[in-house]
């Protein structure tokens, strides 16, 4: 391990604006990360002894650990989310706003010697491949060790970063506290946080993040939702490319060629399982270059070529089993942060949908003796694994790469029980936008809040976008707009949440998804029949594959004009929202989706 030393950094402005927060926030102890793993072993050596961690059975889960949150810090807390424009027409009606000049005095006040008794950790992080062009670098500042040694798996942190920073290039300050200060006297619990005052802000020209009170996922790992989702989107915004909620995969046919494709679903609606999915189709293979994150820019062929900016998944545990996903399965097998599992008393973790029957003696997420009587869940429904990407079985070769990989399609979804078939084809980018902007989904338990409720998740951005949303679906139009008709990307939309009217899937979903995939990609190559519906282009019975499958094919493709008519009212008051943002295009697309369906 290194010893870096704030005063010993090249870095002017990074040395300023430490100074400054070390004289608000009071640390007694300032340590600038350097990435190692002697550091990392130190850290988890400190949590486990602090009663955060819980070291693993190292025959089941080498070097990993369970961390059970505080009951009150489970999930992204979307109220407590700000974008700091400085008016709140630029944040748009889908973000809570605060003007800066009174949220930076309230930030003032609240960091104000947060940080007293405890150690400000430095992290230098890089969200893309180190010194990719289309990376972004950022320096977290927190006083949380647990989020030290969960940034060591989502980015690339630590001293190299310092070196690519060098002393001039531009970083993204990201401070966060626990919100927390410990007098000498008192015991630190093990998880830390001050939910009451939690708040989370975005300061969009400034490009700056300031989180306080909260320990847990995108709260606290800044470089996540904050930095490449909403301070990113802004970024893409400025300079012409995309910033997105969406996983990327590579798709191999059988013949060997191979494409790759991004795409978006809300929180918790199965981006890691579809991001490395275990074909169920012989000889077709699915590789993984990210599962929740993409960034898209015209590269030098004129094509959208895209990074995943984080280099680990912080998936959701509950239903991740054999069937679901054995890749995740296999990659959070060691070196794994989880947190707000059940655990076995031999020290091995637990949750719903593992795929095994819970064993005796199991200790819930909240610490104390499970009664599978109580009706309660053992793990809880967010709980998380944080997990390196690399060791995903099924990384892509590429997942790398600082230039990226070119998109041949993007896909967009949500959790549709009716109305929305298993899947359809856009008639071109802009009608493709219209439909990212039309998402609605069933809302999970990723955020605070009920579970279950139909709510628009245009792009699968409603809680990610850091400007107004009206002018993100401009943007969308205009990235296309710019890029020759015949390289862009399809756009696609799918639904793997169709139920029938006794509530059973009726889509099997998991591997099976590769045969939507596979249309998708013969679509891609110009080969995959479709048929024009009046939502866009859906599979001919021929072209769609459900060998050796038992599914209602006509249910999954059905388009009932009522619903959809039904639909297109309600996308009419949903529009409504983005007042004179909304793009004319998006107008002139539901006014022609209208007039298909009568
Ligand atoms: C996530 C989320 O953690 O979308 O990825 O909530
Ligand atoms: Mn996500």
């Amino acid at each position: 391990m290194q010893v870096l030393d704030v005063e010993h950094l090249v870095h002017l402005e990074l040395r300023n604006w430490l100074r400054e927060l070390i004289d608000l926030c009071h640390p007694d102890r300032v340590h600038v990360c350097d990435g190692s793993k002697q550091e990392n072993d130190r850290l988890c050596a400190d949590l486990v002894a602090a009663g955060t961690f819980i070291k693993l059975n190292p025959y089941e889960r080498l070097g990993s650990y369970l961390a059970c949150s505080n009951p009150k810090d489970v999930a992204r807390i979307e109220e407590r989310t700000f974008i700091c424009s400085e008016t709140e027409e630029e944040a748009g009606p889908t973000n809570n706003w605060r003007k800066p000049s009174e949220m930076r005095p309230h930030l003032r006040r609240l960091f104000n010697g947060c940080m007293r008794g405890r150690t400000m950790y430095v992290i230098p992080f890089s969200m893309g491949p180190l010194g990719s062009k289309m990376s972004l670098i950022g320096v977290q500042v927190t006083d949380s060790p647990y989020v030290v040694v969960n940034m060591r798996i989502m980015t690339r942190m630590g001293k190299e970063v310092l070196d690519v920073l060098g002393g001039d290039l531009e970083f993204i300050p990201c401070v966060h506290s626990v919100g927390k200060p410990l007098t000498p006297k008192e015991k630190d619990p093990p998880w830390p946080c001050n939910p009451e005052e939690t708040v989370l802000a975005h300061f969009p020209k400034s490009r700056e993040i300031w989180s306080y009170g909260s320990g847990y996922g995108g709260n606290a790992l800044l470089g996540k939702k904050c930095l490449a989702l909403r301070i990113a989107s802004v970024i893409g915004r400025d300079q012409g490319w995309l910033a997105e909620h969406m996983l990327i995969l590579g798709i191999t046919n059988p013949e060997g060629e191979k494409r790759y494709i991004a795409a978006a679903f809300p929180s918790a609606c199965g981006k890691t399982n579809l991001a490395m999915l275990t074909s169920s189709l012989p000889d077709w293979k699915i590789e993984t270059v990210g599962d929740d994150i993409c960034w898209m820019r015209e590269g030098e062929d004129g094509r959208l070529w895209a990074i995943n900016p984080e280099s680990g998944m912080f998936g959701v545990a509950p239903g991740t089993s054999m069937t679901s996903n054995p890749n995740a399965v296999a990659a959070m097998k060691k070196n794994t942060i989880f947190t707000n599992c059940a655990l076995e008393p031999l020290g091995d973790v637990w949750w719903e949908g593992c795929g095994e029957d819970p064993p005796p003696l199991l200790r819930d997420w909240r610490g104390g003796r499970w009664d599978p009587q109580s009706g309660e869940p053992a793990a809880h429904p967010n709980a998380r694994f944080t997990t390196p990407l690399a060791q995903c079985p099924v990384v892509d070769p590429a997942w790398n790469d600082p230039n990226g990989v070119p998109i041949s399609a993007i896909l967009f979804g949500g959790r549709r029980s009716s109305t929305v078939p298993l899947v359809f084809q856009s008639f071109g980018w802009d009608h493709g936008t219209f439909l990212g902007a039309t998402v609605s989904s069933e809302t999970t338990a990723a955020a605070a809040g009920v579970v279950g409720k139909l709510r628009h998740d245009p792009f699968a951005m409603l809680p990610f976008c850091g400007y107004h949303m009206g002018d993100y679906f401009q943007h969308w139009l205009d990235v296309g707009g710019a890029l020759q008709a015949e390289k862009l990307p399809k756009i696609f939309y799918c639904n793997w949440f169709l139920k029938d009217a006794s509530g059973n899937f009726l889509w099997p979903g998991y591997g099976e998804n590769i045969r939507v995939l596979k249309w998708i990609f013969e679509r891609c190559d110009g080969r995959g029949a479709a048929e024009e519906s009046p939502i866009g282009f859906l599979p001919t019975p021929e072209a769609f594959d459900v060998s050796d499958l038992e599914v209602n094919v006509k249910a999954l493709f059905h388009v009932d004009r009522q619903q959809w008519l039904q639909e297109a009212q309600d996308l009419e008051y949903y529009f409504k929202l983005f007042g004179a943002h909304l793009p004319k295009t998006l107008a002139d697309e539901l006014h022609n989706l209208r007039r298909r369906l009568s």
